[in-house]
């Protein structure tokens, strides 16, 4: 990734917040640009086959934004009875907002239009391989795992490193209780999560090839056993929508968004520390442990305030995003005020 060159005043149309990726030169620019403007040419060409032509050119374009849930066997599940350990103190954002503002760059580095885009990715049935470092390796099956390991609610608070949160309540599990069944073994150190990676189905990995697909993330095997890390497979007492990162994704609080892999395919238990995504791209801004910090300053993004989707107030930032009295104790003070 030789070449990069910041460009903070670049933004994304009509965003009011600048991407994490932009340290897009023009040339990266303008390459998307044109690629995008080939995928529309090639799906326009779909469209002469007598498929609907609306202003995408997508067939597959969901009709609204909640129409994104794919078709779940365990629909039944849902709602799931709530866990109230975790006490939070902000109104829920509006489920609509948050089904409209994602991160999700294997789609589109839009926010509001992810959404939009998610139509042709098959979401379920869906499978995890876990392995690694671990007595009983296997694929396993998410809709099983949603029956056996047992489903509960928590309303956690998210918060991204571009200095926006929203507060919404997630249906899963525990990581612990899926790594437990599993069997660690003692030289397991930290664990590794590889998203999916198909350009066929995201049209993201297939017009930005410059990111090295597929996202993967990393934790220290502490903070995967954490009893506040899930594994995600709903929303608002719902299956996941395609744009929270269906059918299954993990749920870190306490670090930022990015630490918070999305449609995962495989868990990998290893005794190095990984390599993460975001880290790999750009290594001065984006650190490992990644913890939210408001005295550890972004370069592109102050911390000390966070923006609540849907609402516009600006409220300050929590060490730890609020869930000190549960982690504090993981960290030193080195890891907790560097970037890291
Ligand atoms: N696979 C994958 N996972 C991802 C991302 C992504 O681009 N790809 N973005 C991350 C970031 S930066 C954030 S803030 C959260 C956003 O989750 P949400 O869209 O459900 O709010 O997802 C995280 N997980
Ligand atoms: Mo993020």
């Amino acid at each position: 990734m030789a070449n990069i060159i910041l460009a903070p005043g670049w933004r994304n149309p009509g965003r009011d917040v600048t991407p994490e990726a932009a340290y897009w030169n023009r040339r990266r620019f303008l390459k998307e640009a044109g690629a995008a403007a080939a995928a529309l040419t090639l799906v326009a060409c779909g469209a002469r086959d007598g498929s609907n032509s609306d202003s995408e050119g997508s067939s597959q374009r969901p009709s609204d934004p909640l129409d994104t849930i794919p078709d779940t066997p365990t629909r039944d599940l849902y709602p799931s009875p709530a866990n109230s350990t975790y006490p939070i103190d902000r109104p829920l954002t509006d489920r609509l907002v948050a089904a409209t503002h994602n991160n999700f760059y294997e789609f589109m580095t839009d926010t509001s239009r992810v959404w939009e885009r998610v139509g042709p990715f098959e979401a379920r049935p869906w499978t995890i391989e876990v392995g690694g470092e671990v007595e009983r390796p296997g694929v396993y099956d998410v809709a099983d795992l949603e029956r056996e390991l047992g489903l509960e609610e928590r309303t956690y608070r998210l918060r991204c490193v571009e200095a926006w949160a929203m507060t919404v309540p997630w249906t899963g599990f525990p990581l612990h209780r899926l790594l437990d069944k599993v069997g660690p073994l003692s030289s397991a150190r930290y664990v590794r999560f590889v998203s999916f990676h198909r350009p066929e189905q995201a049209i993201g990995q297939a017009n930005q090839d410059w990111y090295p697909w597929p996202y993967y993330e990393g934790l220290r095997m502490d903070e995967a056993m954490h009893d506040l890390t899930l594994l995600a497979t709903g929303i608002f007492g719902a299956p996941l929508p395609k744009q929270h990162g269906a059918p299954v994704r993990v749920i870190v609080p306490w670090k930022y968004g990015y630490k918070s892999p999305k449609s995962i395919v495989k868990i990998e238990l290893v005794r190095e520390r990984p390599p993460i995504f975001w880290h790999d791209l750009q290594p001065n801004e984006y650190r490992f442990y990644s913890n939210v910090n408001p005295q550890v300053a972004h370069p592109r993004w102050p911390q000390t305030h966070e923006e609540l989707i849907g609402e516009g107030r600006r409220v300050p930032t929590r060490l730890l995003n609020g869930y000190g009295e549960w982690v504090a104790h993981l960290y030193d003070a080195d890891v907790l005020n560097s970037l890291s």
